[in-house]
């Protein structure tokens, strides 16, 4: 079987709600103290997958942690009866959904052992994401354990900031033919973090054995992270021989357009002006963390929130665009609103591994009826709404705890139950 490109999404977990964790992420701030809607944000992030199905594209999932994160709390002396509620908020949350931030992948073909590398994200800049990593290494290593494909590395230290495949990109003739990859860091973003240390990049690239002639380290504008662009995703996005980016993404424009046409035969940019487009509205309508994706039997298709639809000066502008010039034929609208409150779009619900289906484990794999049964246990165990200030409630725990085992037992998944 040949090299597929592969979106694994994160299954919006049981316990998805606002509690405005994440300094710099300006949904999140002004989402924090609202309702969550954990069993529409779920179903919504399904239909996402279904759209994928039907364009023809190979899906996967990665299953929810279980939360509340008891030995977390319990490594801190505490208990999620007991914790102050910050604390127990970063035990609760759902964030591990964001599957591009579970890890950064470097697909086989770019490597010099001819294996996929992972190195799962350590996440350390946000409390509440600090502790995914454990949960996602033990996942990761299950879903790509064939060793002769497939090179998994733990997080590097937490000196270095990592937020995983968020902050990286490739460009490549075709999704199996040898790449170059981006790695995008950041120095400073005025008010906010910048999560994704050049040092975590580095290192990322001397793990995954990439040549060194195409591998570049590219610095996100302080620009765009103060404007609340946390994640590079946020304002730009690749797919091979595109990118697809806004004029302020990154520090050096001309430097990474320059490098970019001297390594890639046949690059194309396609790039959206800051006077077309404020940076602003970029970000508050997710026109950039859209998947940007080669279905098989069609055209290079964006996938947008229905948030790009509201805002005008991004709606007219792929009008103005798209299927006119340029290698975007299509535009698909998908609805993760829910996700959309908390700064996840479409492309922070999934992370993209270049392989041969049948060399993934095939309980992380799904189809249609594999995503019937998933909302099927979806509709039966997710709470319909959480309200933040419950987080502690013994009711909700009890609820959301089962929850996730039912999902892993009918996902044959029940030896994943304590991790
Ligand atoms: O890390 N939001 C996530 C969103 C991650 C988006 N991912 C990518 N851009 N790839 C974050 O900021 C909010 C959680 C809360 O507020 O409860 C949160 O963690």
């Amino acid at each position: 079987m040949p090299l597929e490109e592969i979106n694994f999404d994160g299954i919006i977990g049981p316990t998805h709600n606002y509690a405005g964790l994440s300094f710099g992420n300006v949904a999140s701030m002004r989402h924090g103290g609202q309702v969550s809607q954990p069993r529409a944000a779920a179903l919504q992030g399904i239909d996402k997958m279904r759209a994928n199905l039907a364009l023809g594209l190979a899906q996967g999932v990665f299953v929810p942690h279980p939360r509340p994160h008891r030995g977390w709390l319990e490594a801190l002396g505490s208990k999620i009866e007991k914790a102050d509620p910050p604390l127990a908020a970063a035990a609760m949350s759902a964030s591990a959904m964001w599957a591009a931030n579970a890890a950064t992948v470097s697909p086989a073909p770019d490597t010099s052992d001819g294996r996929c590398h992972l190195t799962v994200a350590n996440l350390r800049t946000m409390t509440h994401r600090s502790h995914e990593w454990p949960a996602t290494l033990t996942q990761i290593r299950l879903a790509f354990g064939d060793e002769r494909h497939f090179a998994v590395h733990a997080p590097v230290p937490p000196a270095f900031g990592d937020e995983g495949a968020a902050n990286h990109m490739r460009l490549t003739p075709g999704h199996g033919e040898p790449g170059i990859e981006l790695f995008v860091y950041g120095v400073s973003g005025g008010a906010f973090p910048a999560r994704q240390h050049v040092e975590a990049s580095k290192a990322i690239a001397r793990l995954h054995r990439l040549d060194p002639e195409r591998t570049l380290f590219v610095q996100q504008s302080e620009r765009a992270i103060a404007a609340g662009a946390f994640h590079n995703d946020v304002v730009a996005v690749a797919n091979e021989r595109v990118l697809f980016a806004h004029s302020e993404a990154f520090e050096d424009r001309e430097g990474v357009i320059a490098r970019c046409e001297r390594l890639v035969p046949g690059f194309e940019l396609v790039e959206v002006a800051a006077d077309e487009v404020p940076l602003e509205d970029a970000i508050s309508s997710y026109l950039f963390n859209a998947q940007l994706v080669s279905p098989p039997a069609g055209e290079m298709t964006l996938v947008v929130p229905s948030e790009a639809r509201k805002t005008a000066s991004v709606w007219a502008w792929l009008e103005r665009h798209v299927a006119v010039n340029g290698p975007i034929r299509r535009v698909e609208v998908v609805d993760v609103r829910q996700s959309m409150a908390n700064g996840g779009g479409p492309a922070c619900l999934r992370l993209r591994v270049v392989a041969d289906t049948s060399t993934v484990d095939p309980r992380f794999l799904v189809d249609d009826d594999r995503l019937d049964a998933i909302a099927d246990m979806v509709r039966r165990h997710w709470p319909v709404e959480i309200d933040h200030a419950d987080l502690q409630q013994p009711a909700l725990i009890r609820d959301v705890e089962a929850a996730r085992a039912a999902l892993l037992e009918a996902m044959d998944l029940s030896e994943m139950a304590s991790s």
